[in-house]
């Protein structure tokens, strides 16, 4: 599967997730200060696979959304990773109801499966579940073709 590598380095003590773009107040969050309050039931499947949901936990990106203050003309977040070729962006509504997890079954994720920090997003296509959130960067628009995970992904895939 055409899938970004992991990175390397995936500590959760020295990883942040960046809010910026059209904020008020851009912000760095540690991801061990996500580890708290929401969680969602969400399986990984691929399209035509199928596998089991399981229990995401972290916090409403909402929550940080908030604490950053988009501006008043924000329409569309595009969630970056520490792979510089795959970005996905969302309408900022649907957004704010999203995850960003730690925890995969009580635990840690595993870098694998994206850990430290992983979007979670409800009735999601398999690649808007990003792996290795590094930052949301908050727009004004639509991404365009800033938003590259669809096309990594082929049909088959
Ligand atoms: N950063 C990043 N996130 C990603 C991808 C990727 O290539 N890079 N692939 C997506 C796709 S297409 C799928 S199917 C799932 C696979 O997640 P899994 O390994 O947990 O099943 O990750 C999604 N998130
Ligand atoms: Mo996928």
């Amino acid at each position: 599967m055409p899938h970004s590598e992991p990175p390397t380095e995936a500590d959760p003590g020295r990883w942040t997730v960046t809010v910026d773009g059209a904020v008020a107040t851009p912000l760095s969050v540690p991801a061990t200060d996500l580890a708290a309050g929401a969680s969602m039931r969400s399986s990984t499947a691929c399209e035509g696979e199928t596998e089991p949901r399981r229990r995401w936990r972290g916090v409403r990106v909402g929550t940080v959304l908030d604490r950053a203050d988009p501006t008043p003309d924000a329409t569309h977040g595009l969630v970056h990773t520490t792979d510089p070729e795959y970005a996905c962006g969302f309408d900022l509504e649907r957004l704010y109801e999203a995850l960003l997890a730690t925890h995969l079954d009580g635990d840690p994720i595993p870098r694998e499966r994206g850990g430290p920090v992983r979007l979670l997003v409800a009735d999601a296509d398999c690649w808007e579940r990003v792996k290795w959130v590094t930052r949301i960067d908050v727009l004004e628009g639509p991404p365009g073709d800033a938003d590259t995970a669809r096309d990594r992904v082929p049909a088959d895939d």
